[in-house]
């Protein structure tokens, strides 16, 4: 029988097995906190070493895509798809194109899902894959060469009973659309290999809108649980890409004032919330014209633009960062408990820093992590795989029930997990939940 887990002792192996990838340690730490007295307290996962099983992924693999510009030059970038554990179902996760794209990167983001994937009670394993390829600035021929290159090989490795691609950063309906083609064109297949498609050729109504409903549907049920009330709660957003967006949306049908929207240039303040016809040209500038945030302080004289700085300083009730990681520091939510937050959500993955989390458990605030709070976007996926194998599409209506009914379990899971006392430990409650299911199948698979 191996001796318990240590915590220290742990990460110094990963450190030294996993050399400069600070993003994969931190996400591995995160969970390892909490998983490793749970699994000290259960022998069996301690004797099969589910936990180390866990850390490495199936395979990781790396690929060069080369493609040609409008002007005939020739780019090369490195495209990638990191398999990381398919116990209870194939691969399943987004794509990124960001040029911050590296092997740490998608291995913190495939770490991840395993546990996202597994909460949502879904049959999902968990994957993710992208490139540094940047496409800001790019034409839409070019997204298209870049795409059709992409998939020329990945196709090698997905399918829709092995590893099921979607979008992430950077990867929205375009790009699958270029790569649901490009990889129909290779295979002679129409299959549902990756989600998030359009509903012409195969995708699922909510998909486009779960991931911020999704947040906004957890932060209801934890502020509930709590006795509090969601209306007239002030809101502040990071991100004004897929996830903030429809997090605003859903903020605002519940009644909530949303503050702000940020992109990587600076952040935008609704002094007195967000409005509907605001919400419309920020679709049509974000989604339609891939035009920056500031454009909407240009447009409307009561917004006010803030260059080059983050939102986190608006007092506001509720904070919901949805851009990327590590968005929010030590400071920021020094600040935000200081003004009274009372609830931080999650949509993007660990936009959090370690010590911003630590702040927030030992203080009142409630602190949703991605894992539980952005998985409506990969659950309503797994949705439209279903009614990809059913040749069916379900009704708006049923999917958001669908959607409701799932994030309210897995809060409740979290709840179940992460109880203490009169407080809920949100992080320990989603880490221990997401991990029990993959890691009874992994025991049961014997040794491999
Ligand atoms: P989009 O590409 O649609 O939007 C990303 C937004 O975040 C943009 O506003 C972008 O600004 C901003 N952003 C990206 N990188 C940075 C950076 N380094 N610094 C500051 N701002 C940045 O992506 P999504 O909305 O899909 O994803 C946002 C987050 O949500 C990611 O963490 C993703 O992993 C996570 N997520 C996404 C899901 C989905 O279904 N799409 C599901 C679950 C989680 P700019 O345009 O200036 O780069
Ligand atoms: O981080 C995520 O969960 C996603 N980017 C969505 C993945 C998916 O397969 O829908």
């Amino acid at each position: 029988m191996p001796q318990p887990l240590q915590l220290e002792q742990f990460m110094q192996l990963v450190r030294q097995r996993n050399p400069h990838e600070p993003e994969f340690h931190q996400a591995v730490e995160e969970v390892a906190e909490s998983l490793i007295p749970f699994i000290n307290q259960h022998p069996r996962y301690l004797e099969h070493r589910i936990l180390e099983r866990m850390c490495e992924p199936d395979r990781a693999i790396l690929f060069r895509v080369t493609w040609e510009d409008d002007a005939g030059e020739i780019h090369v970038n490195r495209g990638y798809r990191v398999q990381f554990n398919n116990s209870i179902g194939p691969y399943k996760g987004g794509l990124r194109f960001h040029p911050t794209v590296n092997l740490s990167v998608l291995k913190f983001l495939g770490f991840e899902q395993t546990f996202k994937n597994s909460l949502t009670d879904l049959p999902m394993g968990a994957g993710k894959g992208g490139s540094d390829f940047n496409p800001k600035g790019k034409s839409d021929r070019e997204v298209m060469r870049f795409c059709q290159a992409f998939m020329s090989e990945l196709y090698h490795y997905i399918g829709e009973n092995v590893d099921i691609p979607a979008g992430d950063i950077g990867v929205g309906g375009r790009e699958i659309a270029y790569l649901f083609g490009q990889y129909k064109r290779l295979t002679h297949e129409f299959a549902g290999v990756l989600t998030g498609k359009a509903l012409e050729y195969g995708g699922s109504l909510v998909r486009l809108e779960a991931t911020g409903y999704g947040v906004v549907y957890f932060l209801k049920n934890m502020l509930e649980f709590h006795r509090m009330e969601t209306t007239g709660r002030r809101c502040v957003i990071s991100g004004s890409g897929n996830v903030a967006i429809f997090a605003a949306e859903k903020a605002m049908q519940l009644g909530m004032r949303v503050l702000t929207l940020s992109d990587s240039g600076g952040f935008v303040h609704f002094k007195k919330g967000l409005t509907a016809e605001q919400l419309a040209f920020i679709k049509q500038l974000k989604m339609l014209h891939r035009g920056r945030i500031s454009a909407v302080a240009e447009k409307y004289p009561e917004v006010e633009y803030h260059s080059g700085e983050k939102p986190w300083g608006i007092p506001c009730d509720a904070a919901l960062p949805c851009a990327t990681q590590n968005e929010l520091d030590e400071n920021d939510a020094k600040t935000l408990i200081a003004h009274g937050c009372q609830a931080v959500c999650e949509g993007a993955n660990m936009p959090c820093t370690k010590a911003a989390i630590d702040l927030f458990l030992a203080s009142a605030v409630l602190y949703a992590p991605g894992k539980a709070s952005n998985a409506g976007g990969v659950a309503v996926s797994g949705l439209e795989m279903s009614q990809n194998s059913q040749r069916l599409s379900w009704s708006r209506e049923e999917l958001d029930a669908m959607l409701r009914t799932i994030m309210r379990k897995i809060h409740d899971k979290c709840v179940r997990y992460g109880q203490e006392g009169e407080r809920v430990n949100y992080l320990k409650g989603a880490n221990i939940a997401g991990f029990v299911k993959v890691a009874d199948a992994m025991v049961a698979f014997g040794v491999m």
